[in-house]
């Protein structure tokens, strides 16, 4: 099973849509394997978007995502990478379509509400950046054998 990283973003939490969006992911099928609610320092922003870093948006998006506490969720499934991307919409809110929660909810690319990992490779490096493998729960659950 895939496993990814999700971050429900500042934005998100200030506005009260967190439960709408964990509703969201969890009743597409997906397990939540591990949740925490943090405030993201500098250093830690600037490891998780290292691959912006020099571009021109850098510097308001380290601003944005350390401005409030979020919540960082590990989901596991099925091509849990694949589907939470889908789910999220575009990375512009404005083009995302409805239906996702980029769509459904946003209006501005710096104002996105979530983060979903891209790729099984950067899930990894995202899951170790912000919880420790003691953290991640393992457990079965009955109304799996009801989706796949
Ligand atoms: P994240 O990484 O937050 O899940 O978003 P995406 O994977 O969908 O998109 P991204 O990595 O390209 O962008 C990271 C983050 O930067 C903001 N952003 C992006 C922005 O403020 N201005 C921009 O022009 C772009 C491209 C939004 C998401």
């Amino acid at each position: 099973m895939e496993r990814s990283l999700v971050l429900i973003k500042p934005d998100a939490v200030q506005r009260g849509l967190a439960g709408e969006i964990i509703c969201r992911l969890e009743r597409k099928g997906l397990k939540i394997v591990a949740m925490k609610m943090l405030h993201m320092d500098r250093k830690l922003a600037q490891r998780h978007y290292a691959v912006h870093k020099g571009k021109p948006f850098f510097d308001d998006l380290v601003r944005f995502i350390t401005s409030s506490p979020l919540i960082a969720i590990v989901f596991q499934g099925k091509n849990a990478v694949e589907i939470i991307r889908q789910l999220m919409g575009e990375t512009n809110p404005a083009k995302a379509s409805s239906g996702t929660i980029r769509g459904d909810f946003g209006i501005d690319i710096a104002y996105n509400l979530i983060h979903g990992s891209d790729s099984l490779e950067n899930a990894s490096t995202e899951i170790d950046l912000f919880f420790s493998a003691e953290e991640i729960c393992k457990y079965d659950r009955k109304m799996d054998a009801w989706i796949y």
